[in-house]
């Protein structure tokens, strides 16, 4: 059995990772081409956003054919290529499943639209006449696309619509397309939203009493049924091979993702969490500017106690990630990137690291990646210009104002291209890339960051390292140390008889941390420099520290 526990797993935008042909995008072979790269960091899989054709509305998110790859990125010739070669260096593959939604493009929905008598009308929600209830899209629309007399429904961008997965036919196809890819060999899947499969009953309007589009929340996420098809998937599917299923359960709670993960509950083996993500924004999500994006390190904190707590105390398992292709690169929001740069880089590494659950590096944050300065002319992502609008309409942002929101949390501030070297174009591609390049690619870079001891990229393959080495980072439980301390975020993780202490100040000014108990030590890993665990001590910003503690007797 391969061991999802002790893996580190690396998440791959195609599209923005790597180019081999210069045309400015991302490729499969661009990508093998960096597969050595990736061992030597020390990553165990590859998780790849979707690579499947798709006409790119939600840069493929919206999956037009399952069974063959978007020509832009191969051929099915090159996935297969890409497959062999990782297995090579020992690195799984873990693919992206879309089937919450389809691309209007699919085949399935235009034989739905144009027959009234097929069967693919039963694997959507159609809808005759009025506009069906009152819910309000992720991307900030009605959830109902209105075509001719009729609306679909389509909780995400407007060509993503929306699968009935009451349909025993519609679950059929995504078991068939999940095993046609397991059989050629990938080590599982991350499960695009796959805790909204299930809408409530008769698809009710949502506070009916209020004004304007709602969202449709627990009438969307987390439904009774959801487990009911996940054990179905385990039992048709996954039981079958020795594979990973990792589900991205938006606005997922604990108690559902323990549910989800749990594994006596045959569903899932981890799933993500979004409340680190969406700290400091509204309800409504990350363009939901009403709380000022402000946020206290007791907030950060808090989160963490809640789900670590909550997931080892009751047997379920999440992947912890700091960064991703939906979020803004997340060093300037919880580090420091003017003055501790660095430090506050690899504090956070440390965190991401020494948590319970299996860490992700999303691509360019193992060198430190930042956001670039945008302008609404740079735009690519469908959620930006839809939210712009919604903004504009809804709340009644004045446009230069919606402009200056978009720029600050648009996901495109995370897709730009990885920084390969210092060349034009960042070694990216031959030519000008698909995408805004980060001007900033002269000072961070994979090159640079390969020759300097110092570099973020080096102190990610220790934390790495670590993980392979101290079981109990991967298996221990989690003990929160001064859990009300509002700077310094400390814990102790124990399995067997290792126990490892971490101590990291997640803020921008020097603070003190007062320690109890008397304990052996042994310094493993630090952002500064090696010190004494002793009771009283004054961290520096950023300044994190692991150890390995043996209580005096
Ligand atoms: O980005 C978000 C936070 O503001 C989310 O609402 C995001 O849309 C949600 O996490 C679901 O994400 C996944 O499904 C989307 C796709 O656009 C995202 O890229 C994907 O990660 C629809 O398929
Ligand atoms: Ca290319």
């Amino acid at each position: 059995m391969k061991d999802y526990k002790k893996m580190t797993i690396y998440q791959i935008w195609p599209r923005s990772f790597k180019d081999s042909n210069d045309d400015g995008i991302g490729d499969i072979n661009g990508i093998i081409s960096k597969l050595d790269y990736l061992k030597d960091l020390g990553i165990d899989a590859i998780w790849l956003s979707p690579i499947y054709e798709s006409p790119n509305d939600d840069y493929g998110y919206d999956v037009s054919d399952y069974y063959s790859i978007n020509e832009e990125y191969g051929t099915m010739e090159d996935f297969d290529n890409l497959l062999k070669e990782a297995k090579k260096r020992n690195i799984e593959i873990i693919m992206d499943l879309v089937a919450n939604h389809t691309s209007t493009s699919h085949k399935w929905f235009k034989e739905a639209l144009n027959n009234p008598n097929s069967k693919y009308r039963d694997f959507y929600f159609f809808r005759q006449g009025e506009l069906p209830n009152n819910w309000l899209s992720f991307f900030g629309n009605s959830a109902w696309v209105k075509n001719n007399d009729e609306y679909y429904l389509a909780t995400f961008n407007t060509t993503q619509a929306d699968l009935n997965w009451e349909n025993p036919e519609v679950r059929k196809e995504v078991y068939k397309i999940m095993k046609y890819y397991l059989d050629k060999g990938v080590y599982g899947f991350r499960m695009d939203v796959i805790n909204t499969i299930d809408k409530k009953e008769g698809l009710p309007s949502k506070n009916p009493h209020l004004k304007g589009y709602q969202f449709p929340d627990d009438y969307i996420i987390d439904g009774d049924k959801v487990s009911k098809y996940l054990k179905e998937m385990n039992k048709e599917v996954l039981s079958k091979y020795d594979c990973l299923a990792l589900g991205e359960a938006v606005l997922v709670t604990p108690e559902s993702a323990i549910q989800y993960t749990n594994p006596k509950n045959k569903e899932l083996n981890m799933t993500f969490h979004f409340d680190l993500a969406l700290l400091g924004c509204g309800e409504l999500g990350k363009y939901d500017f009403r709380k000022g994006y402000k946020f206290t390190i007791k907030e950060f904190k808090d989160i963490t106690s809640l789900w670590q707590n909550s997931m080892y105390d009751n047997g379920g398992y999440i992947g912890n990630y700091l960064s991703n292709h939906d979020q803004k690169r997340p060093i300037e929001r919880f580090g420091d990137i003017k003055k501790y740069y660095k430090e506050s880089a690899k504090a956070l590494a440390i965190y991401n690291f020494t948590l319970y659950g299996t860490p992700f590096i999303y691509q360019g944050e193992e060198i430190g990646m930042t956001n670039p300065k945008l302008s609404y002319k740079d735009w690519k992502d469908p959620e930006c210009f839809n939210s712009y609008n919604a903004m504009k309409k809804m709340l009644h942002v004045p446009s230069f104002i919606a402009k200056k929101i978009a720029n600050f949390v648009t996901r495109d501030n995370a897709r730009t291209p990885v920084h390969w070297s210092k060349e034009k174009y960042a070694g990216f591609s031959n030519v000008e890339p698909w995408i805004h390049l980060n001007p900033n690619y002269k000072e961070i870079n994979v090159e640079d960051n390969l020759k300097d001891e110092d570099s973020i990229l080096n102190f990610y393959k220790k934390c790495i390292n670590l993980r392979k080495e101290y079981d109990s980072l991967c298996y221990g439980s989690y003990t929160d140390i001064q859990k009300d301390y509002p700077y310094i975020i400390s814990y102790m993780r124990n399995y067997k008889d290792e126990s490892l202490l971490i101590i990291i100040n997640l803020d921008k000014k020097p603070r003190e941390f007062i320690f109890d108990g008397k304990y052996k030590f042994k310094h493993l890993l630090t952002n500064y420099r090696p010190r004494n665990l002793v009771s009283n001590m004054i961290f520096q910003p950023f300044e994190a520290h692991v150890y390995k503690i043996t209580p005096i007797t």
